[in-house]
C-alpha cells in the first residue's frame, strides 16, 4: 500500500488545527500508520527540508518547522501521496484551491500549515526518516472494503 508522510506544521499545531487535518485524512478514506508528537531537532528539519538548501526561504523555513512542536503522521492508501497533496492544496494558499486545507486556512507560503509528501518514493524516504520501523503499525480496518476496491 503507498504511504505518505504528512506533518502539521507549527502554525497548524499553535492554531489547533491537528485534529481538523487528521479528520479531513480519516474522512477521505487514508489509513492511519503512524503519529508523533515531537519537536523537531534542526537536524532532522535539515535533513527533511535538504533539497531546498541554499534557497531564499531556506533558513526562514528550518526556523520555522522547528520553531514549536509538529505532528508527524504517517498514512496510507491507493494513491495516498496525490490524494493527501490534493488535500492540502498548492504550496502557495493563495493558489490553493478552495476547498483544500491551505486554502481554507492559509494565506502566506510560509504558513502553509502542513508538509505532504509529494511522490511514492519521497513518501517511502520521508516515513522512514521520521520514524522507525517499529513506529509504524500495520492493520486492517473493518471498513477498508468500503474505502479501497
Ligand atoms: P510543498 O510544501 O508544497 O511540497 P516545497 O517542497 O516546494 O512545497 O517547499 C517546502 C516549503 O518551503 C513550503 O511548504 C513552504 C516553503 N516555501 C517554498 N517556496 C517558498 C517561497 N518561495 N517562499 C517562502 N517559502 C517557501
Ligand atoms: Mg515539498
Amino acid at each position: 500500500m503507498e504511504k505518505t508522510f504528512v506533518l502539521v506544521k507549527p502554525d497548524g499545531v499553535q492554531r489547533g488545527l491537528i485534529g481538523e487535518v487528521i479528520r479531513r485524512l480519516e474522512q477521505r478514506g487514508l489509513r492511519l500508520v503512524a503519529a508523533k508528537f515531537m519537536q523537531v531537532s534542526k537536524e532532522l528539519a535539515e535533513t527533511h527540508y535538504a533539497i531546498h538548501k541554499g534557497k531564499p526561504f531556506y533558513d526562514g523555513l528550518i526556523a520555522y518547522i522547528i520553531s514549536t512542536p509538529v505532528m508527524a503522521m504517517a498514512w496510507e492508501g491507493p494513491n495516498a501521496v496525490a490524494a493527501v497533496r490534493q488535500t492540502m492544496g498548492a504550496t502557495r494558499p493563495t493558489e490553493a484551491a478552495p476547498g483544500t486545507i491551505r486554502h481554507d486556512f492559509g494565506l502566506e507560503v510560509g504558513r502553509n500549515l502542513t508538509h505532504a509528501s509529494d511522490s511514492p518514493e519521497n513518501g517511502e524516504k520521508e516515513v522512514a526518516l521520521w520514524f522507525r520501523e517499529d513506529e509504524l503499525v500495520s492493520w486492517e480496518r473493518a471498513l477498508d472494503p468500503w474505502y479501497f476496491e
